[in-house]
């Protein structure tokens, strides 16, 4: 926590230089951010999306096809660590006894794959379960948050809004899986909120690539009606 104060006190300071604000290339158009007003935010790379055996595996999915975003997120990590900007990772679960699990996100699928049930990794995206852990590859540092949610949008009975505001974030650098489950349920409420979102399509991932596909269409259209698609490359680009 100290170190993440002294961070962030970096951020604030580098702001009050003036020195923070940048111009990333992005969809549909280029966008300024106060980087002291910025967050990573870094969704649900749990084991049990991106490993054999949990609970997008036990779904029917590839779960492969989620693995090439560990690359870029370790590198858009390693830059905002350097930089002082607020890292915020998520993992879905629920309580071991699913009283924060609405039967009705359980029963749409037969018996032995659904939430709560025993898996190879222990019982599927259940808190302090082996599959609900963030991948070695990202994990958080100790002094990073993370927040536990129930939930696709990560603002949904978590204090991640209580969060943004006391940093005073103002814009999202959104990264992690699945692009079309919790990061577009994320970026839709993070608009309705007032929320910047900048969603890095080479860090985030689907289970479909036309599903991928159309979520960053839908974020962009409209001249971002839910807010804007970059790359790693270009973020990375951008940051002084
Ligand atoms: C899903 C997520 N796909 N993190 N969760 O159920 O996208």
């Amino acid at each position: 926590m100290h170190s993440l104060i002294i961070r962030h006190s970096l951020a604030l300071e580098n702001h009050r230089l003036g020195m923070t604000t940048v111009t990333i290339a992005a969809e549909p158009h280029p966008v300024a951010v106060d980087l002291a007003a910025t967050a990573l935010l870094v969704i649900d790379m749990q084991k049990d999306f991106l490993y054999p055996g949990g609970f997008g595996a036990l779904l029917g999915n590839d779960v492969t096809l989620l693995q090439r975003t560990i690359v870029p997120i370790q590198q858009v990590l390693q830059a905002a660590r350097q930089r002082g900007l607020l890292i915020i990772h998520t993992r879905e679960g629920h309580l071991p006894d699913l009283s924060d699990c609405p039967p009705a996100k359980r029963l749409r699928w037969p018996s032995g794959g659904r939430i709560g049930d025993p898996g190879p990794m222990g019982r599927i995206l259940i808190r302090g379960e082996e599959g609900h852990a963030i991948i070695d590859e990202v994990a958080p540092l100790p002094d990073e948050i993370v927040i536990d949610k129930p939930g696709k949008n990560s603002f949904y009975a978590t204090n991640l809004a209580e969060i943004l505001q006391q940093h005073g974030i103002q814009n999202l650098f959104v990264t992690g899986v699945t692009t079309d489950v919790c990061c577009q349920a994320t970026v839709i409420a993070a608009n309705d909120r007032g929320y910047n979102a900048l969603v890095l399509a080479d860090c985030v991932a689907s289970y479909s690539p036309a599903r991928h596909t159309a979520a960053l269409e839908v974020i962009k259209a409209q001249g971002g009606i839910f807010g804007w698609v970059t790359s790693s490359e270009q973020v990375l680009a951008a940051l002084p």
